[in-house]
């Protein structure tokens, strides 16, 4: 069993695309194990992201993400990472295979939908980061 941090971002709030993903996981069979909508403030979001402090695109990423509402879960289920990054399909959904969650919904790199961690290091930051209640 493994767990992943995911997270629905703006664009998919606002697009009403919450219910057709959360389907998608379960129909998937992947447990989620917790589950709340937030609204990210800049500090959580540049902590988030540091790892792309340096890149030209950081800043839009930042305001996008502080922009609306997002929804944070965790994921659970076998080899929860992988299984999860395959399913929202590649960064730049003009490259995301149909689908996947980025091939079938998204148009636009900043605002491509969903996050889900992509190492179990990430995953274990990210969970601390946003479900710090659940960490044994
Ligand atoms: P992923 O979300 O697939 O794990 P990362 O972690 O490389 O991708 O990037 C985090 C976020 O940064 C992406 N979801 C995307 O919104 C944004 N991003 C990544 N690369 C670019 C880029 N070249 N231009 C604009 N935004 C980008």
């Amino acid at each position: 069993m493994e767990r992943t941090f995911v997270m629905l971002k703006p664009d998919a709030v606002k697009r009403r695309l919450i219910g057709e993903i959360i389907k998608r996981i379960e129909a998937k069979n992947l447990n989620i194990v917790a589950m709340k909508m937030m609204h990210i403030d800049r500090k959580l979001a540049e902590t988030h992201y540091s790892e792309h402090r340096e890149k030209p695109f950081f800043k839009d990423l930042v305001e996008f993400i502080t922009s609306g509402p997002v929804v944070t879960m965790i994921v659970e289920g076998p080899n929860a990472i992988s299984v999860i990054r395959a399913m929202m399909g590649a960064t730049n959904p003009f490259n995301a295979a149909p689908g996947t969650i980025r091939g079938d919904f998204g148009l636009d790199l900043t605002q491509n939908l969903i996050h889900g961690s992509d190492s179990p290091q990430s995953a274990q930051r990210e969970l601390a980061l946003f479900f710090p209640e659940e960490i044994e």
